[in-house]
């Protein structure tokens, strides 16, 4: 299942009222470009400038929503590319990004979001890119995750990438979910499925959520580190106050890997 976002939970993006870079460099050391370069694998001095992004309004299913493509356009020129919204939508929008010879179109309808590199004719989804957002990210805050124990919460789309990230990443890989049989599956990445959802959580103190959960404070380790890219989003007080880090905002950091990752197709090829 994907959470369909709300034009309540965007609104603070296009003008980046949430300050993002500030919350991951105290967070993980990195902003959320360098956190996005790292997660597609290019250089930390990558120029992105030269790059014509094109977002397309889609207005199919449950349709726009309202700030949805302002948020993708500028998050996208806060990486430093060159980025618009087409005047058209749908079908018509594409065509006029290809026309016009943009490098990359950005398009999410209710189950894919997309980042389209038109010259390498590859896509990069959200669920990849947020979970490799969020996996570097958590790398970043832990010093690193080498040998150490991380729990992935939510074995849907984006957590069973992340699995298979944190595993490249060398960490000891621990799974749960509320619906166990969805946990045991990625044991093929290497992940070990526990059972009970709150002993897991209250025995890691790093930790990825994926899942659309409210975590209870009082299940929280002190010092905990939550990569959580999951929505709807709260940590209550005493989750808060027991939390050494938690990093998470609605939208960009996947979006912002999407156009990265998009552009190292070209980048890599050079
Ligand atoms: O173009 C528009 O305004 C809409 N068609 C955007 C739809 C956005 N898509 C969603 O909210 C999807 N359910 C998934 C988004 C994934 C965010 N992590």
């Amino acid at each position: 299942m994907m959470t369909r976002l709300t034009p309540d939970m965007i609104k603070d993006v296009p003008e980046d009222k949430i300050d993002l870079d500030t919350r991951l460099m105290q967070a993980a050391g990195k902003t959320v470009k360098g956190i996005a370069l790292e997660a597609a694998g290019l250089p930390e001095d990558t120029d992105l400038s030269g790059f014509k992004v094109a977002v397309v309004p889609i207005t199919s299913g449950l349709g726009i929503i309202s700030g949805f493509s302002a948020s993708v356009d500028a998050i996208v020129k806060r990486l430093g590319m060159d980025s618009h919204v087409t005047q058209g939508t749908d079908v018509n929008g594409f065509t006029e990004a290809v026309r016009e010879g943009a490098d990359i179109i950005m398009m999410a309808d209710d189950n894919m979001f997309i980042a389209y590199n038109v010259r390498e004719m590859r896509e990069t989804d959200n669920s990849w890119g947020t979970a490799r957002g969020y996996a570097v990210a958590l790398k970043n805050a832990a010093g690193g995750l080498e040998g150490k124990k991380v729990l992935v919460i939510g074995a849907g789309m984006v957590g069973s990438w992340a699995v298979r990230f944190l595993m490249d990443m060398g960490a000891d890989v621990y799974v749960t979910d509320i619906v166990y049989e969805k946990a045991e599956r990625l044991s093929q990445y290497g992940a070990k499925p526990l059972r009970d959802v709150s002993k897991a959580i209250s025995e890691n103190t790093l930790l990825l959520n994926a899942a659309p959960f409210i975590i209870p404070g009082e299940i929280i380790a002190e010092g905990s580190i939550f990569s959580s890219p999951g929505v709807p989003h709260y940590f209550d007080q005493v989750g808060r106050s027991r939390a050494k880090a938690i990093i998470h905002d609605p939208l960009e950091i996947g979006a912002a890997v999407m156009a990265v990752n998009s552009a190292g197709y070209s980048i890599k090829k050079e």
